[in-house]
Order: C-alpha cells, then sequence, then structure tokens
C-alpha cells in the first residue's frame, strides 16, 4: 500500500519541505512540498535523489568488524557494543581519558540527536580530543562573533527579503543553497532584490552560478581582508560613517579608523585586483541603501579567516546596516537555545591557546581537524589512542588525508558511525550502520538560530530503519553504559532528567527535544498553556511547520551582545596582530597560482557520489583554469595536470574555462573515492584535492585554529598522463 507523508530534506541548510512516497515500508519516491512555508515546492537535485541513498545497496546495514586480513566480518550488535566497551575500557585504564578523541562531520550538525548525543557521549568518556567538520567550515566565522559581540551562537544574517543591496562575498548560494543562514529558494530571492530595484554583487575569484546571474566582482582568492580594510579606509575617509550612531551600540570605532588607515583602496588594488574605484563606489553604496554583505567558506577558508569575518561585519557595523530590516539581523530560535546556552556556555566556548600541539585555541570544545594525525602519532599523556567518528569523512575533507589515513592505521581503537564503508572508516576496528535521515524523527535544533524568520519544523521518521541500521545516540549510549560510563551529569540532561524524573521515565534525546520545544516559542509549559506545542503535537497537527512572524524582528542588539557591556567591541589586539601579518606575507615564485574549491549543484561534499542519477552524464573531476593560463602553462583543455603544493600533490584533468580569474586554479574536495563500498563512486577518476592542503600548524589561522583549504599557493606541471586513483 502506497503512503504519502510530510517531511523534510535534511542534506542541507534550508530544510526543503518533502512529501515522501511509503510502499510497504520503503521510501520510494519524495516530491517537493508546495504547503512548505519557506520552500514552497522546492527541492534540488540532490535532495530529489536522496532514495538512491536511503536505498543504496552498497549501504552498510550491519555491524562490521574488522578481521586481522583487514576485511570485515559482520557481527551481532551486541558483540560489537560490548567488544568496544570492553576495549574502551581497557585503553582508558591503561592510557587515561584523554586518550580518546571523536571527529563528527557535517550531517551531525543536521540531525539532532546524534550531535547532542556525541557531545553527552564526550563527557561521559572524558573525551577532550574533539574534532568536527567546523575547522573546515565555520570556526573563523565563530570566533569572529566571539569577540565581537561575545558569544558564538547568534550569527548575522543578511535579511534578504528585504535588503536593497546584497554583497556575497565567498558564498555561491546558487549551489550551495546558503549557509549558516536557512531560508527557502534562494536563487529566486535573489532576483526578487533586483525585480524590486536593489542589486546583488558576487566578489569571488570564479564567475559562479551564482555570479552568473547577477554582477560580478572577481577577486584574487585570499584577499578579502585587504578589501575589506580599504572599503573601511573609505567609509572613514568620506565620512560615510554615522559615528554618534556607531558609537551608542559599539566601542573601540576610533581604532578600527586607524587600523584601516594605511589601506586606501589605492593601496590595496595590486593585491585584490579590483579597481580602486569600484571599492569606493561599493562603499559609498554600502551606506545608501538597506544593504548587507554576507560571506561563507571562500571567507571562512582562507589564511586570515577570522580577520576577514571580522571585518565583513565591521563593514556592516560602520555603514550602519547591522540588526537593520534590509541589513544584517540575528535569528530568533523557536527553541530556548540563546537561554540555554546562557546557562550552560555550552555552544560559545573558546579558549585560547588551548591545544597539546600548536597551542591554538578551541571552538565549542574543537581542536584543529588539522592536528588530528600529529595528535595521533605524537608521544605524551594525551596522544590519541582511539577515535570515535560519526558522519563524517575526514581522510577526504580536511588537510593531508594521507597523513591521517598512515596514523588511522596506529590506532588501538577506530569506531566509525556511517551509511558507508569510506575513505576513513575502512581503517575502522567497527563499522557501525546509522539510521539514513527519512528513518528519524528530526527537528533542525543547530540551526535554529540562523532561520530568517522564526519557523519550526520536526519530522517523524517516515519509514523503519533498513536492516540493523540505528540510531547514533542510541549506540552510542549503548556503549558508554556497558563501559561503565552513563548516566554522566551535566546541565541539559539534569534539565531533561528533573522533567523526566517527574514521571520516571528514562531521558533519551526525544525527551530533550520535547522539553526544550514545551519550553519554547508557542510551547505549552509543561501543561500550564492549552494547545501549547509539544513535539507530539508538533508534529500531528503542524506537519509543514509553524511559521511564527513574516521576519524576525530587529532593534534587539543589546539581547543578543553578551558582553558585559553590551556594546560590540571592535577594538582587539589579536585583530591587529592578523592585519600585521597580511602584510608579512612572502609570495613564493615557485608557487604562484591560488587554489580555490568548486561546489557542485549535484554532489555533497564526499557523500552522494554512489547516486546513479546524480553521475548520469556529469564531467568528471577536474580542475578549472583560465585559457591563457592553460597555455601559457602549455596545458591542454581536457588534458592532465599536476598541482603541486608545499604539502603535496595531486593529477587530475584541466578544463579551460573563461569563467575564472587568472592565476587561480578550482579544484572540487571530496573526491579521490576509493577502499569504500560505494561502488560507483570508487569507479569515478579523482583527486582528493585536501592532499594539497597543510597540517603544519603555521599554516593555521591562529586565532581559530582554522585549515587553510581556499588560497591555498599551489603551481601547475605538465605531464603525460594523470596517475590512476581508486579501484
Ligand atoms: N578543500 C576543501 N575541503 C573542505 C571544504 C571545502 O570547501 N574545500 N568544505 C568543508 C566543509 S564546509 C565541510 S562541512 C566538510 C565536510 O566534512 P565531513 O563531514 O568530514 O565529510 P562529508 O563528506 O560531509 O562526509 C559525511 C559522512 O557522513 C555519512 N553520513 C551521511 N548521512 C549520515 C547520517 O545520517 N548519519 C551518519 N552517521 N552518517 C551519515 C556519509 O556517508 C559520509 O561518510 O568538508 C570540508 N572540507
Ligand atoms: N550542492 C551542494 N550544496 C552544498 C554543499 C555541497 O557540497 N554541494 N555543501 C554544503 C556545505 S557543508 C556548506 S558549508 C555550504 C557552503 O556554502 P557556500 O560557501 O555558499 O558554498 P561554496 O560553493 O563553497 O562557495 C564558496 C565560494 O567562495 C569562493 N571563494 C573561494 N576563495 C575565495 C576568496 O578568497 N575570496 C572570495 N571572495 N571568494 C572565494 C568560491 O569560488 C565559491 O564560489 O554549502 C552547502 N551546500
Ligand atoms: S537544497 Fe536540496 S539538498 Fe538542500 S535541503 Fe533543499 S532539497 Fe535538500
Ligand atoms: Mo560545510
Amino acid at each position: 500500500m502506497q503512503q504519502e507523508k510530510v517531511t523534510f530534506c535534511r542534506i542541507c541548510e534550508p530544510f526543503c519541505g518533502m512529501i515522501a512516497t511509503v510502499e510497504n515500508d520503503r521510501l520510494i519516491g519524495l516530491r517537493p512540498d508546495k504547503d512548505h512555508p519557506l520552500s514552497r515546492g522546492f527541492a534540488c537535485p540532490k535532495g530529489m535523489a536522496y532514495p538512491a541513498v536511503q536505498n543504496d545497496p552498497d549501504r552498510v546495514l550491519h555491524p562490521l568488524r574488522k578481521r586481522p586480513d583487514g576485511t570485515f566480518e559482520q557481527v551481532s550488535w551486541h558483540e560489537a557494543t560490548s567488544e568496544i566497551a570492553r576495549r574502551v575500557r581497557h585503553i582508558r585504564s591503561r592510557y587515561g581519558a584523554r586518550s580518546g578523541a571523536f571527529y563528527l562531520g557535517n550531517p551531525a550538525a543536521l540531525n539532532y540527536s546524534n550531535a547532542l548525543w556525541s557531545l553527552l557521549f564526550m563527557r561521559a568518556l572524558g573525551i577532550t580530543h574533539f574534532f568536527s567538520a567546523g575547522s573546515q567550515d565555520t570556526n573563523s566565522r565563530f570566533v569572529a562573533n566571539h569577540l565581537l559581540y561575545g558569544q558564538i551562537m547568534q550569527i548575522p544574517l543578511p535579511d534578504i527579503h528585504h535588503t536593497e543591496f546584497l554583497v556575497l562575498m565567498g558564498a555561491n548560494p546558487v549551489v550551495s543553497h546558503m549557509s549558516l543562514c536557512s531560508v527557502g529558494r534562494v536563487a529566486e530571492e535573489l532576483h526578487a532584490i533586483e525585480n524590486r530595484g536593489g542589486r546583488v554583487v558576487v566578489i569571488d575569484p570564479r564567475r559562479t552560478e551564482t555570479a552568473r546571474e547577477h554582477q560580478w566582482l572577481p577577486i584574487l582568492p585570499d584577499s578579502d581582508a585587504w578589501l575589506l580594510l580599504s572599503i573601511i579606509n573609505v567609509l572613514f575617509a568620506e565620512n560615510l560613517v554615522d559615528r554618534a550612531r556607531v558609537a551608542k551600540i559599539a566601542s573601540g570605532v576610533e581604532s578600527l579608523r586607524r587600523l584601516a588607515t594605511p589601506f586606501p583602496p589605492e593601496a590595496t588594488a595590486e593585491r585584490t585586483r579590483i579597481p580602486a574605484e569600484t571599492v569606493r563606489g561599493l562603499a559609498r553604496d554600502l551606506t545608501q541603501k538597506r544593504s548587507a554583505v554576507y560571506g561563507r567558506t571562500g571567507t571562512c577558508l582562507g589564511s586570515a579567516p577570522t580577520l576577514v569575518n571580522f571585518l565583513m561585519d565591521a563593514v556592516n557595523i560602520l555603514a550602519g546596516n547591522i540588526d537593520q530590516r534590509g541589513g544584517v539581523v540575528f535569528g530568533e530560535p523557536v527553541l530556548p537555545l540563546v537561554q540555554l546556552d546562557a546557562y550552560t556556555d555550552a555552544f560559545s566556548s573558546y579558549v585560547p591557546a588551548k591545544t597539546r600541539i600548536g597551542a591554538m585555541p578551541t571552538v565549542m570544545g574543537q581542536e584543529p581537524a588539522a592536528f588530528m594525525a600529529a595528535e595521533m602519532t605524537t608521544p605524551g599523556p594525551d596522544q590519541i589512542r582511539m577515535l570515535f567518528v560519526s558522519a563524517g569523512n575526514p581522510v577526504l575533507s580536511t588537510p593531508n588525508g594521507p597523513e591521517l589515513e598512515n596514523a588511522l592505521a596506529g590506532l588501538d581503537l577506530m569506531v566509525s558511525i556511517d551509511l558507508y564503508v569510506t575513505e576513513t572508516n575502512q581503517h575502522a576496528d567497527f563499522i557501525l550502520p546509522a539510521t539514513a535521515m527519512y528513518e528519524r524523527e528530526d527537528l533542525p535544533v543547530a540551526n535554529g538560530t540562523f532561520y530568517l524568520q522564526p519557523f519550526v519544523q520536526a519530522t517523524p521518521a517516515v519509514v523503519p530503519p533498513r536492516g540493523q541500521a540505528r540510531l547514533e545516540a542510541e549506540i552510542l549510549q549503548e556503549i558508554a553504559e556497558k563501559a561503565g560510563v552513563w548516566p554522566m551529569p551535566n546541565p541539559l540532561v539534569r534539565l531533561a532528567a528533573g522533567v523526566a524524573n517527574l514521571v520516571h521515565l528514562p531521558v533519551t534525546p526525544r525527551r530533550v527535544l520535547d522539553t526544550l520545544i514545551r519550553l519554547g516559542r508557542g510551547g505549552d509549559r509543561f501543561g500550564l498553556r492549552r494547545n501549547g506545542l509539544t513535539l507530539d503535537r508538533l508534529i500531528a497537527n503542524h506537519p509543514h511547520g509553524v511559521m511564527f512572524a513574516d521576519a524576525v524582528e530587529v532593534g534587539r542588539i543589546r539581547r543578543v551582545i553578551r558582553h558585559r557591556d553590551k556594546r560590540i567591541h571592535l577594538h582587539h589586539p589579536e585583530i591587529r596582530s592578523e592585519v600585521q601579518r597580511l602584510g608579512q606575507r612572502r609570495e613564493d615564485p615557485d608557487f604562484s597560482l591560488r587554489l580555490i574549491g568548486q561546489r557542485e549543484p549535484r554532489s555533497e561534499n564526499s557523500w552522494m557520489h554512489n547516486v546513479a542519477a546524480l553521475r548520469a552524464a556529469r564531467a568528471p573531476h577536474a580542475a578549472r583554469m583560465h585559457p591563457e593560463d592553460v597555455d601559457d602553462l602549455g596545458l591542454t583543455h581536457l588534458g592532465p595536470v599536476r598541482l603541486v603544493s608545499a604539502s603535496g600533490h595531486i593529477e587530475l584533468p584541466v578544463i579551460a574555462t573563461a569563467d575564472i580569474s587568472r592565476g587561480v586554479v578550482a579544484v572540487p574536495h571530496g573526491w579521490g573515492h576509493g577502499g569504500g563500498s560505494w561502488k560507483r563512486a570508487n569507479r569515478e577518476p579523482g583527486a582528493n584535492v585536501n592532499a594539497l592542503a597543510s597540517t603544519n600548524p603555521a599554516d593555521l589561522d591562529p586565532l581559530s585554529g582554522m585549515s587553510h583549504l581556499s588560497g591555498i599557493r599551489v603551481r601547475a606541471e605538465r605531464i603525460d598522463s594523470v596517475a590512476p586513483t581508486g579501484e
């Protein structure tokens, strides 16, 4: 019998509404949900293709244990968790709790029970080596937030629905559908800005899918700090800053002026390749209209990314656009996440000079993933002996995968929870099968503060788990219980436990979520408000979600800022030294090209390459370069090239295209498959671009420990053929 169920996609951040068709407990189709208030009938090819992941014959459906000969055998859940717990106890007693590590990958951020219970599991086991995709994605943005507003949770969002002038720096929303900003149908919303007389400028080294639709302003990779300093310089020099107004909300304005004084646009044009007059025009326009500057991974992965994010906000602040309708605004989460953060500090912690290797900061407890290999191979009391990986493929997603693979081989215990055997977990002792997204109940908790409109939606599981797949939270809790370290005290759990104890129920992710909903906007306050929201009511009575208002409120900045004086802090010695460091960088003529990434519309990081429908008639993995660079270097269009950095080299075909600036090479990340269970992906030619990235502490962002993945200095060499990779 066929049934239709209302749900939503959790591959990326718009969480598009979906109607699932289910037959005999099998997901047989998806269509976009026309009644979803945000996506309004839109879904992208990745989202639509998810049934092929759900039903993939290559999925791992039973716990797997590594045999001595390196192959995997199926074992029962009981055997797997008991043996893991036994080995955990042994390693803890022999080397101490600090020998444990956890890597939490990107899909965990869109899966509340995995994220929440992974954090609790780490606390229970005393794991301090916590790594995540964040140090390849968001942490520089978060540290800029910490410096400016004293908190990490609420970051400025471009008010796309009301702005008249949007500057996108290092973001490609037509392909990525926006990130750290949950908004539906973004490609249309960008056109709507122009339709109401506004303008969208895309500052990007590549003429991206977004740039093609709007106004492209090419920039040399890794030079945004110079551009932003010049914009700030012009704002002051041309008296465009309403000083009295800014002084009301921010301190350190004068220090910022001085910081930017040496950088008039004429002094930075050569570094950015943006003409001085264009920079002056940008600065003027930003103060004349409702404007917003927004950046994403292109501004988070360079060599000084905290500085870039800091300066980007400084421009929004100085131009009078922060906390303004049509400017940048702060989200209003429906669940009481901000209160919870203020109470526990769980999501806003920042500790400078914390890590054993490199003395780097931790951001929300996360150490730089670039140090994973070194933390495994460097002797000492905190050397990593055991690693848990959930929803991550760091061999392809973090710097220097080959180095990490070698280090993984030396671990005493490695456990991975995933849908597939991957390049990473092929090195594990155990691979445990996770439920795929339509097999679980969910609500986008971590994105709560990033919604442009106050909105909440929960979905039930639409199909039962395939095979023996289980929720990550259940798996982790069982291991911790068997290891004798669960339950454990934690403010969040205590809160839910308090509630659960009243009715003598165990604490589960579901009860924590229900508690948050009941205490949140529209919540039933445990019966005080009749017909208020509970998790069950949200699912049963509001399948397409609840929209509380058309837009988030503005004029709330004092409530967002967590500095004691309730002002934005624009003066920081760390920022000053970052500007000095910029000026000290010497370019190496041996590596005169700059490497950037390129997200593809039909791919999600490393893990949707097994879906035939997404790969049909697609060009194979390749580098993009300007035709004149291709000619000058003696390369040929579609011919092979070797890219060399100070850290490694890769070989792949090159595509000549005028849609990229000269001196720039673009290569998508997440390729270079081999050894996983994803048979089709393994057959695709491709190279791991992160073999070119550095794990040397000197190459990371000192303020955030962010990996340097965009603007890596490389050279291109002519070769006769590409060395084969994969199977
Ligand atoms: N050069 C370069 N490198 C980059 C980037 C870049 O732009 N350039 N981008 C960075 C960014 S932004 C990110 S987010 C990271 C991603 O880094 P990672 O999170 O390490 O890598 P993914 O490729 O997203 O791998 C996700 C894994 O989770 C599995 N998975 C999928 N769904 C589920 C699920 O529901 N449960 C479980 N348990 N597992 C699941 C998949 O099979 C896959 O193995 O890559 C980063 N690396
Ligand atoms: N189709 C698809 N969608 C995705 C993903 C995916 O893999 N595929 N991944 C999801 C994830 S995990 C994330 S974090 C988001 C990321 O969302 P986005 O950041 O919007 O996605 P990217 O396509 O990486 O866009 C980064 C842009 O920065 C540009 N850039 C690189 N270096 C520089 C620089 O130095 N300066 C400037 N100004 N620009 C630069 C690149 O050319 C690129 O166009 O996308 C999400 N959505
Ligand atoms: S844009 Fe695509 S992948 Fe992202 S949530 Fe929407 S349908 Fe899913
Ligand atoms: Mo990401």
